[in-house]
């Protein structure tokens, strides 16, 4: 009898092992991998297509199956008064026809908030219907549970934008009421917020927030859901509808459960544990 069970328990280890290796084989490491936080994303890369860029538990992979115009990583960097001097090049986000989406898997929150704090040069706030290019979502390439969505849309002349925050793709975008200068960079951070009960989780934007503070001031801007996240488990880069033209730069991402991480004069790099 306990000859049988030790033989079925090799036999379970192998099928484990066998299942694993399956696994890796059929998803590479890099759909697996999710990166730690507080991460952060100064997009230090060769210039051209992001996905397939990034290293280690940190890799862009498409979101969805769009692959026309792949967002594009161009020279040079944003900068924002107060924050560290940044790195490497930026990212570009056009709208168009079937333009890839990419997005990066974090490791997965369930409690708390996650913040997610990056800068944004508007070079064509394109209509007054508006479009998202930044959001949560649970972990995956495929994940459609799109939340905490960060719209812009032009303001009252075409050299004004106006930022708003939508929690679910089926909300109501919910838009601070200043206009900011196109071709100006603007500091954004991103909250999304788990609350204990039913369809409680909110979703909250901060435009040009002072920078260094331990905890968050007031957002400018929130929004309520009909819908949750079951995790935050992904952080993905939208290139939206052609109608709407939007198009923009964006860089420095950082990604944190701390406010002060996404916000601080300094590197999270440099938080490497020694
Ligand atoms: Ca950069
Ligand atoms: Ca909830």
């Amino acid at each position: 009898m306990r000859e049988w069970q030790g033989a079925a328990s090799r036999v379970s280890v192998q099928a484990v092992v066998l299942s694993y290796a399956i696994l890796l084989t059929c998803f590479p490491p890099t759909v697996l991998a999710q990166a730690s936080l507080p991460f952060s994303e100064t997009f230090d890369y060769a210039t051209g297509n992001l996905v397939g860029q990034g290293s280690g538990l940190s890799v862009w992979t498409r979101t969805g199956a769009q692959t026309a115009a792949p967002i594009q990583i161009s020279a040079g960097s944003l900068s924002y008064a107060g924050l560290p001097a940044p790195v490497g090049g930026k990212v570009m986000l056009a709208n168009g026809s079937n333009y890839e989406d990419a997005g990066l898997d974090l490791e997965s929150q369930t409690t708390g908030t996650v913040y997610a704090s990056f800068i944004v040069n508007v070079i064509n706030p394109g209509t007054t219907t508006g479009d998202a290019f930044f959001h949560f979502s649970s972990a995956g390439t495929g994940a459609t549970d799109y939340h905490a969505l960060v719209y812009a849309k032009r303001g009252s002349t075409a050299s004004k934008v106006q930022l708003g925050i939508r929690n679910a793709a089926t909300d109501t975008t919910q838009y601070a009421p200043g206009e900011y200068d196109v071709g100006v960079p603007i500091l954004l951070v991103v909250g999304y917020t788990f609350g204990p009960g039913a369809n409680d989780d909110v979703a909250s934007l901060w435009i040009n927030p002072a920078v260094g503070t331990q905890n968050p001031p007031a957002p400018t801007v929130q929004a309520g859901t009909n819908s949750e996240l079951s995790s935050v488990g992904r952080l993905c880069l939208r290139q939206g509808q052609s109608s709407t033209s939007l198009n923009l730069q964006l860089d420095e991402i950082r990604v944190s459960r701390f406010w002060s991480d996404v916000t601080l004069p300094v590197a999270l790099t440099s938080w490497v544990l020694e």
